[in-house]
């Protein structure tokens, strides 16, 4: 983390001179501390006020604070930012200190906040607190509830966190731009009791979509809902964290959606019960077992479980286009094509064509694609076994047995027991009884002639 004392100096002038800011008695704006680096953070354990359980943001951080007479004082500066989404490629952004998604803010049940919020981005905006019980004039909605917070202002958002649970920040103002543009960030609200909900680790992430043509930096704003790059907290696999888990720790993974579709959010090795929507707690007697959580659009979703199975266990969004990168968007179905004869034409007109696809798109997690700059296989990342062949939402939960409390580091690959891994058969291969084949069929006396358009992977069409 950085300091922010120096954009603090420069801004200095137009902060100060904010009519909104001379109403605190204190005077001065507290720093707005600055994340340099995409990685997950350690947990923020509460310097002072209330103990609780800290959450970890995957590829995040909590904003520190300051108390000031009975108020917790946090400063968040809405700025362009540069995003890693994964090693190979970066976003040109918007966010909040530094990252997109800006930092998580953590508090407790009856704290008094006090958010400032410096506006660093070329147009005006306002932040809207999604699922927090305040007065109306604290609701963000710019036009509505308040004027638009101009560019180089700052304005000052004072309210009770009434109530525990998971909530989520982002602008009311040019929405469909700015929330395109990657500006949102986590709310946690820890229960006053820290035995309610008690668990051992907590993570939290915001489920949001890019749509950044190969080759470029900043996503299309305009997109409705055919974006290429489906991410959690701004980051694709591979550059998703993996959740690091001690065997018998009771585990909760909380997910709010800021895009345009629903996700159904998967976790393999487990069942878990859903304990919480960003309208509260599930009560114990209403909770309801589940493998996968659809998480709506503008929702947010909690799910607990017993890590009590070691392993390597996949986590990831159930569309299957969501675990893609942008090169596997607008790809033609091959299956079944030859294309040999034709290839060998077409590459004489055009030398970096490539076949691809006739036997499915397996391959692509292997293959040496020739890349534009800044952009990403559709399928990538490497496992102990081979290519992964996932892009987008997708990571690991690792189980592991021994970790220490506050232990988040990568525990590297599951070494499993001896007997327990799917092997290949080696005896006799059986008869299998099969359909006859398309060529003895009767029906069929001569093959239809095939009309191929052949297309370049990758093409990004129809928008
Ligand atoms: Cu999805």
């Amino acid at each position: 983390m950085t300091s922010r004392r120096n954009f603090l100096r420069t801004a200095g002038g137009a902060l100060l001179g904010a009519a909104v800011v001379s109403r605190v008695a204190q005077g001065a704006v507290p720093e707005a501390p600055l994340q340099a680096t995409p990685d997950t953070q350690p947990p923020l354990a509460p310097p002072s006020g209330r103990p609780y359980q800290p959450v970890v943001t995957l590829n995040g951080w909590t904003l520190p604070w300051r108390t000031n007479n009975g108020w917790k004082e946090f400063h968040l500066v809405a700025e362009p930012v540069r995003r890693q989404l994964a090693p190979g490629m970066t976003a040109h952004l918007w966010g909040y200190n530094g990252q997109s998604p800006g930092p998580t803010i953590e508090c407790v049940e009856g704290d008094k906040v006090r958010i400032f919020v410096t506006n660093g981005l070329p147009e005006h905006t306002t932040i809207h607190w999604h699922g927090i019980l305040l007065p109306s004039g604290m609701d963000g909605v710019g036009g509505l509830t308040q004027p638009q917070i101009p560019v180089g202002r700052t304005f000052v958002y004072e309210f009770e966190m009434k109530k525990s649970g998971t909530f989520m920040y982002h602008p009311h103002a040019d929405e469909m731009v700015q929330m395109a543009m990657g500006m949102m960030g986590f709310i946690v609200v820890h229960p006053k009791n820290p035995n309610f909900m008690r668990v051992d680790r907590d993570f939290v992430f915001l489920i949001n979509a890019y749509d950044i043509e190969p080759g470029a930096y900043t996503p299309k704003v305009a997109t409705m809902t055919d974006f290429n790059l489906w991410s959690w907290n701004s980051r694709v696999f591979p550059g998703i964290g993996h959740l690091a888990v001690r065997k018998g720790d009771r585990v909760r993974v909380r997910m709010g959606n800021l895009t345009m579709t629903n996700h159904p959010i998967h976790l393999h090795g487990y069942d878990f019960s859903v304990t919480g929507t960003d309208g509260g707690w599930v009560p114990k007697s209403a909770q309801w077992p589940e493998v996968t959580i659809d998480v709506p659009v503008g929702a947010m979703r909690a799910f607990e479980f017993d890590a009590i199975y070691p392993g390597d266990w996949a986590f990831h969004c159930h569309k299957s286009h969501h675990t893609m990168n942008a090169m596997g968007h607008g790809v033609p179905t091959m299956i079944g094509v030859d294309h040999r004869g034709i290839a060998q034409k077409i590459i004489r007109l055009v030398p970096d064509y490539m076949v691809m696809g006739e036997r499915g798109m397996a391959d692509m997690g292997e293959m040496e694609m020739p890349l534009p700059d800044n952009t990403l296989p559709m399928m990538t990342g490497t496992g102990p076994f081979g290519p992964i062949e996932m892009g987008g939402m997708f990571t690991v939960v690792k189980v592991r047995e021994g970790l220490a409390r506050d232990d988040y580091k990568d525990p590297g690959w599951y070494k499993h027991p001896p007997g327990t891994v799917a092997y290949e058969w080696k005896g006799a291969a059986p008869v299998a009884t099969r359909m006859a084949p398309e060529s003895k069929r009767a029906t069929q006396t001569a093959a239809p002639e095939r009309e191929l358009r052949v297309r370049k992977p990758g093409v990004h069409s129809r928008h």
